[in-house]
């Protein structure tokens, strides 16, 4: 079994050529969970070119999707297997409750067995005739992978994340060099190990942890890279762009949102307050597409909110691992500020607390915050235009439909919108209005892996999961033939 102190390139585990080590915190007790290997851009280096001998010379992208298919479900059986143990560290690592890491460790093996079916129908489907007008030719569109691609992942959902990208990938016949956030290594590193027990190639998954400018950045840079696969913040997704952009790289983003719920006065009372509650709390709010600008009828508003208010103050808050929490800690002292800041200025801008944004009174040790609930919120504050990142929700009143519309769009970001009505054809509609990559209809936050995920206008480019997530890692080959026997 590896160490924490090690990285995973071309099949074996190595100290960083620097030995240098970082410290990954617990955010329940601020206490240190374990050192870490701190990649710089040497240690990136040997990763690209192993990943890069492994795509060009090695027999991966040469297999059969059913053989590769055979390796993601071992991949799968071994995080199952783990499961457990799995669950606690990222309870550790990140601050979520138990319940929802075990959510998260399921999703994540489930990932890789969907992409192993898709892997296996990659072999019937690789190859469509084109129809050419011209008929003396005959033409197929071939997909292959694109070749190696470098994935850049964020700390919320840590080894679910990692599946995004890594499954997708391999089942495409890639190969892949993965950074995990430095606020959450340890589960990526579990996962090499998996991978490696369920006999993946050697160079085909590097897994390489550090910080983001000396591990993240290089690789980024990296000519040896085809593809950039990134989740995280705006500013970073834009540097890998540019980064992308010198050697005219394939890249896909899914970056942050402002997520809006509109409750319509029809709707079904306590189904909206639990999702909405769901929506904006689950996680700590440290979502992509959390539940953070809520619009209300004006004539639900008085019974909604005090029902939301009821069920809010109901929020056991916790270490993860305690039984009956339903918030943990945020993920770091860092975020712990930045949510906390977001809050000061949220008042600052004339927006209402009704409830929170403080440290609960039992937690002296930790970086825990209570739900927080802002009303009457200006449309041009930071707290309803910004991507907050934490248990707060912005909550603000709407007349008619074409009002709710126009305020749900109002934002830089398009990654998710919900909409709860009785009346499905304007849920329907309204739908379809939305100027976002994701919409729930009287629901919030159910995600697929068979459903396409990301985001319109700043909340990124391109679309993982299902389908979408494969071809993220497939190039089109146009072959053609000239078939006639007359001189062209
Ligand atoms: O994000 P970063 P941070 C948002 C959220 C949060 C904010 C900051 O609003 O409060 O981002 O979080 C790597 N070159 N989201 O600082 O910097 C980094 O090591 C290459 C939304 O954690 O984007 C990590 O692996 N890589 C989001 C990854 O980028 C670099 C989830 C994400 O970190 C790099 C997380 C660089 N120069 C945060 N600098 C979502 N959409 O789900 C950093 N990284």
């Amino acid at each position: 079994m590896k160490s924490y102190q090690q990285l995973y390139i071309n099949g074996q585990w190595q100290s960083p050529v620097q030995g240098r080590l970082f410290e990954t915190v617990d955010p329940s007790d601020e206490s240190v969970i374990a050192q870490v290997a701190a990649a710089t851009a040497e240690d990136v280096d040997v990763a690209v070119r192993a990943a890069r001998h492994a795509f060009d010379q090695g027999p991966w992208p040469q297999l059969s999707g059913r053989e590769r298919g055979a390796v993601l479900r071992r991949i799968a059986d071994g995080i199952r297997e783990r499961q457990q143990a799995l669950a606690e560290l990222e309870v550790r690592d990140n601050g979520k409750p138990l319940p929802e890491a075990l959510w998260d460790i399921e999703d994540t093996a489930g990932c890789f067995d969907f992409y192993a079916d898709l892997a296996e129908r990659l072999d019937e489907q690789r190859e469509q005739p084109v129809a050419l007008a011209d008929e003396r030719f005959s033409s197929v569109a071939r997909k292959e992978p694109v070749g190696v691609a470098g994935a850049i992942i964020p700390w919320n959902f840590p080894m679910l994340m990692a599946s995004w990208k890594v499954a997708p990938a391999l089942a495409a016949g890639c190969c892949m060099v993965l950074k995990p956030s430095e606020v959450t290594p340890l589960t990526a590193l579990e996962l090499a190990d998996i991978a490696h027990q369920a006999g993946l190639p050697a160079g085909v998954l590097n897994v390489v942890t550090g910080l983001g400018p000396d591990a993240g950045a290089p690789l980024s840079e990296h000519p040896g890279i085809d593809k950039l696969a990134f989740t995280g913040s705006v500013p970073t997704g834009s540097r890998i762009m540019q980064a992308a952009a010198r050697d005219i790289r394939n890249v896909s983003l899914e970056l942050g949102g402002k997520s809006p719920f509109i409750v319509f006065d029809d709707a079904d009372i306590e189904a909206a307050v639990e999702w909405i509650m769901f929506g904006i709390f689950w996680n700590k709010g440290e979502v992509c597409s959390a539940t953070s600008r809520v619009l209300v009828q004006q004539g639900l508003y008085d019974t909604l909110m005090s029902r939301l208010l009821e069920e809010t103050r109901k929020i056991t808050i916790g270490n993860g691992m305690q039984d009956g929490v339903l918030m943990g800690p945020l993920v770091n002292q860092a975020q712990y500020q930045k949510v906390t800041a977001a809050i000061a200025r949220g008042t600052e801008e004339g927006a209402r607390l009704i409830t929170g944004g403080r440290r609960p009174e039992h937690c002296d040790r930790g970086y825990y915050l209570e739900p927080t609930i802002f009303v009457d919120v200006p449309v041009e504050s930071s707290v309803w235009q910004e991507e907050i990142f934490g248990p707060v929700v912005c909550i603000r009143t709407f007349g008619d439909e074409a009002e709710a519309v126009q305020l749900a769009n109002a934002s830089r970001f398009g990654l998710a919108g919900a909409v709860m009505s009785r009346d499905l054809e304007r849920c329907d509609r309204v739908a379809r209005q939305l100027r976002a990559g994701i919409v729930w209809i009287n629901c919030s936050q159910p995600t697929f892996t068979e459903a396409p995920w990301g985001g319109y206008k700043q909340s990124g480019i391109g679309r993982e999961l299902g389908e979408w997530g494969l071809n993220n890692y497939l190039e089109t080959k146009q072959i053609t033939r000239f078939d006639s026997a007359e001189p062209w």
